[in-house]
């Protein structure tokens, strides 16, 4: 078991010269901006903010490591999506982004975050279709479950897993609220570490 008390945040790196090169697998935070990213890895870690949580949409504009028990690493990347951005800085986040996931060969899973109540977007397909391309091991964690009656979440939940660019995908429901799918969330992690 690792011990989450040995949390700290590495480095928020704007460029990929900053990106760390110690040797331990990196669990990674994918979604569209507001997703509740940050929200998610610091009920993991039981924290109330060591990840900062936006209140504004598009505030992580780094990607963020996390380094755990020195033997994981919690990469938050930046929200995409976010309309009221420029268009340079837009380029530039996903420029970053690419960097990441291009360049690093430490990813073990990555978490993509779908706003349960929004469903997935143009750009969540895209990124669940390069997971899928490179064979990259994935869940699909569907947020802000508390906004959602049963009725409401069973649907939600039952669609993504229907959909195509998910497919044979785990779907956790979760919610930072409440804490429900938190241990559904840390299984996976064990489970690939
Ligand atoms: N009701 C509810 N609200 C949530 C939940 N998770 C996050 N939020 C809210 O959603 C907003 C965005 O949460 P963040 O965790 O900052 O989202 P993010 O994906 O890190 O956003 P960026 O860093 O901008 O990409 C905040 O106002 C959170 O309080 C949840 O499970 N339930
Ligand atoms: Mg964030």
């Amino acid at each position: 078991m690792l011990n989450l008390q040995k949390t700290k945040l590495l480095i928020s790196a704007g460029k990929p010269e900053q990106f760390p090169k110690i040797n331990v697998p990196h669990i990674v935070f994918s979604g569209r901006s507001n997703v509740g990213k940050s929200s998610l890895i610091n009920t993991l870690l039981n924290r109330k903010a060591l990840a900062r949580v936006s209140s504004a949409p598009g505030k992580t504009v780094t990607v963020n490591f996390y380094l755990i028990d020195n033997a994981l690493i919690f990469a938050d990347l930046p929200g995409y999506g976010y309309a009221k951005r420029s268009y340079d800085r837009k380029e530039d986040f996903s420029a970053l982004t690419d960097a990441y996931l291009s360049k690093c060969d430490k990813i073990a899973l990555v978490l993509q975050l779908v706003d349960l109540k929004v469903g997935l977007t143009e750009y969540d397909k895209m990124m669940l279709k390069w997971l899928t391309d490179t064979k990259t091991p994935f869940c699909v964690v569907g947020t802000k479950a508390d906004k959602l009656n049963k009725t409401e979440l069973n649907r939600a939940v039952q669609s993504l897993v229907a959909d195509s660019s998910v497919g044979a995908a785990p779907v956790i429901p979760f919610s930072s609220l409440n804490g429900s799918g938190k241990d559904d969330v840390w299984r996976q992690i064990y489970n690939i570490i």
